[in-house]
């Protein structure tokens, strides 16, 4: 059977997560009145430390309720140019909410915070302003980067002197607090608005939370119903989601595997693997390229992704053990070793 690395999002549910789904009790969620729904979204906001939560289909609709929620047509949006919510959610931004994006580069996640501040453009008779400022952790793209506490409460300053909210895309958030040793709520704090997946490393699997205080979370309700994301007796896919909430302190587990993936490939011929620091591994080939690497490697039984024609993503989750990494190491080597440079 082939070992997929695709993505953490390819976990089943356990079988906790389908009796607790054929059991729950539910409601019209549309109407507020499924309990599963309300207590899933009560112990989010109390994970972030924030006032309210909102349960969604996916983290993308998450993201993309908040930059409605947030911003005003033709306003700016800031963001890393390799993040999510550019790159892989189909150009939303400027379809649903009518806005632009302000690039400024974040390695590793990280904005520099003067190119960030000098970013922060005042609305003008001429000139759109800055409505939302956004940072993803941990950063996908750029290699499953956890950026650090202080670092987004940094951002998070730079964004409220300019009067605008910041939105944390945590599709991943857990996995940058337990990478950094950093409470939820603390890394949750600058934020105005954070979204996080529950169908990623916790496990589920359908949907993402989306937490901030009353009056953000009021507004998201109704966008979601105009995104189309009002579900009626959900309980049954959020009962899943209690469990995944209980499933943060394993996460440690699966960023160890990656970091002995990549010490299994890292300095093969033509190939660079960074240590990293969470869940997500970066294969760089200077050789073939990465989706011819990814064919030869699902033709060994190791699925995996191209994010970039030079970067192969192999990603650690729930449903591959230590057993299960030793065994993509040894095929993938065997894929890498037997290429020959394109
Ligand atoms: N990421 C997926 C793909 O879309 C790339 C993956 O397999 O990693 N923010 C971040 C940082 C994400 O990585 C993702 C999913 C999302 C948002 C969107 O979540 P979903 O897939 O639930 O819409």
């Amino acid at each position: 059977m082939s070992i997929d690395l695709r993505s953490d999002t390819v976990t089943r549910p356990t079988d906790a997560m389908r009796e607790a789904a054929a059991s729950a009790s539910v409601g019209d969620d549309v109407y507020g009145e499924d309990p599963t729904v309300l207590a899933l979204e009560a112990a989010a906001a109390e994970r972030l430390g924030k006032p309210a939560a909102l349960f969604v289909p996916s983290g993308t609709m998450g993201n993309q309720i908040a930059v409605r929620v947030h911003t005003d047509r033709g306003d700016l949006v800031v963001a890393d140019p390799q993040a999510h919510i550019i790159t892989w959610e189909v150009g939303g931004m400027a379809q649903l909410s009518g806005v632009q994006v302000r690039t400024v580069d974040a390695p590793r996640g990280r904005y520099d915070l003067d190119l960030l501040a000098g970013a922060m453009q005042q609305r003008s008779l001429h000139r759109p302003g800055v409505g939302l400022v956004t940072l993803e952790n941990t950063h996908n793209q750029r290699g499953g980067w956890a950026v650090p506490a202080e670092t987004v409460a940094a951002v998070g300053e730079i964004a409220a002197d300019a009067g605008v909210p910041l939105h944390i895309d945590g599709a991943r958030l857990f996995n940058a607090c337990v990478a950094t040793d950093t409470d939820p709520a603390e890394m949750a704090a600058p934020a105005t608005s954070v979204l996080f997946c529950l169908s990623k490393g916790l496990g589920a699997p359908i949907g993402s939370m989306l937490v901030g205080d009353e009056a953000f979370i009021e507004e998201a309700r109704r966008v979601r119903k105009l995104f189309g994301g009002g579900m009626r007796q959900a309980g049954i896919v959020a009962a899943p989601g209690l469990l995944a909430l209980d499933a943060v302190d394993r996460l440690a587990e699966d960023h160890a595997n990656a970091a002995r993936l990549a010490d299994g490939l890292d300095g093969h011929p033509g190939v660079t693997v960074p240590t990293p620091e969470t869940n997500i591994v970066q294969l760089r080939t200077d050789g073939p390229t990465a989706a011819a690497l990814v064919d030869a490697a699902a033709d060994a039984g190791v699925l995996c992704g191209a994010p970039a024609p030079d970067v192969v993503r192999l990603c650690t989750h729930r449903d591959v053990s230590t057993a299960d990494i030793d065994s993509a190491i040894e095929r993938l080597q065997g894929v890498i070793g037997t290429r020959s440079p394109a």
